[in-house]
């Protein structure tokens, strides 16, 4: 069930291998609020020479042509997915299937006991648990400025379809990541998140998988424009929650005998989330990058949209 993940340590994610649903036929032309910026073009830096995780494929550093994009400022918010559901009746993956992963503190205690996912204990699956009850039916629902999660490859493909765009490549994200200042670890520069701060992301702060303090302001997600934004105007690049890419997730150097796992269809996935920790899964880094089945969601799961042209302005 876990494939690589005895490979690494990693906060991030169990994976869920699921039979395929027929898939939903939607409209285009999509209408929702948005926060674009333009992100200019240019030879992006990709990947790094100083990788935390070279089982992860993070190196080496290398040059990639990125074309002009207009970036969403913030990842989807529950407001603008709402909107999209109400627009196409849309049912997200782990609606149909009728379940989805939570972090363990997040779960409520009417919930009552849980599935742990072996190996990840801190992973809990809760039955009813989707990006309208982000903690379970036991829950509240989201806060409509915070990021839609709960969210599978599919589903974050058939949003940015309606509303005509599409998931960004992970060139794409390490450059529009990096905001104009070249070759940096973090969006705002070289200097690394401690728990004391300064703090210019949402990640984890304490002693993972026990006690986050929250000293960032967070415990769970934060608000989609929340923190300083980089150069080029985007908001939480690193932590918060996992952004989908449209790439595939291969990893070419695993051994023989790991590859087969290893080499499942997986989609990749950048940009750590609310817990990672440097102690642990110090995966808040632009290099950093997970792959996970496009089926898998969780709590800390949600994506990001980019246009190639213009976007459309919503309706007023
Ligand atoms: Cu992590």
């Amino acid at each position: 069930m876990h494939g690589t993940m005895t490979d690494t340590a990693r906060c991030c994610s169990p994976e869920m291998v699921k039979p395929t649903l027929p898939d939903q036929t939607l409209p285009t032309g999509g209408n929702v609020a948005r926060d674009c910026v333009p992100v200019p073009g240019g030879r992006a830096v990709l990947g790094t020479d100083r990788p935390v995780f070279p089982v992860d494929e993070e190196g080496p550093a290398r040059r990639a042509t990125v074309k002009p994009l207009w970036w969403e400022r913030g990842t989807v918010s529950n407001a603008a997915f709402a909107r999209f559901v109400d627009a196409t009746g849309y049912q997200t993956e782990a609606e149909r299937f009728g379940w989805s992963f939570v972090f363990w503190s997040h779960v409520p205690e009417q919930q009552g006991p849980t599935h742990a996912v072996q190996g990840v204990e801190w992973w809990r699956r809760v039955d009813g648990a989707c990006w309208h009850r982000p903690t379970g039916p036991q829950g509240g629902a989201p806060l409509a400025d915070h990021p839609v999660v709960h969210i599978a490859w599919t589903d974050a493909r058939a949003y940015a379809a309606w509303v005509g765009g599409r998931l960004p490549r992970e060139a794409e994200w390490e450059h529009a990541a990096r905001g104009g200042l070249g070759d940096v670890r973090y969006p705002w520069g070289h200097e690394a998140p401690t728990d004391a701060g300064p703090f210019r992301c949402n990640i984890w702060q304490g002693r993972f998988p026990d006690h986050d303090t929250g000293a960032d302001g967070f415990t769970g997600t934060a608000p989609t424009h929340s923190f300083p934004a980089n150069g080029y105007g985007l908001f939480n690049m690193v932590g918060n929650i996992w952004e989908w890419s449209s790439d595939p997730f291969r990893l070419r150097t695993l051994k023989r005998a790991a590859r087969q796992v290893a080499n499942a269809p997986r989609k990749l996935l950048k940009g750590g989330s609310f817990l990672c920790h440097e102690s642990y899964c110090h995966r808040y880094r632009i290099a950093a990058r997970i792959g996970n089945t496009p089926d898998s969601t969780t709590t800390h799961t949600g994506f990001r949209v980019v246009y190639d042209t213009p976007p459309l302005k919503p309706d007023p």
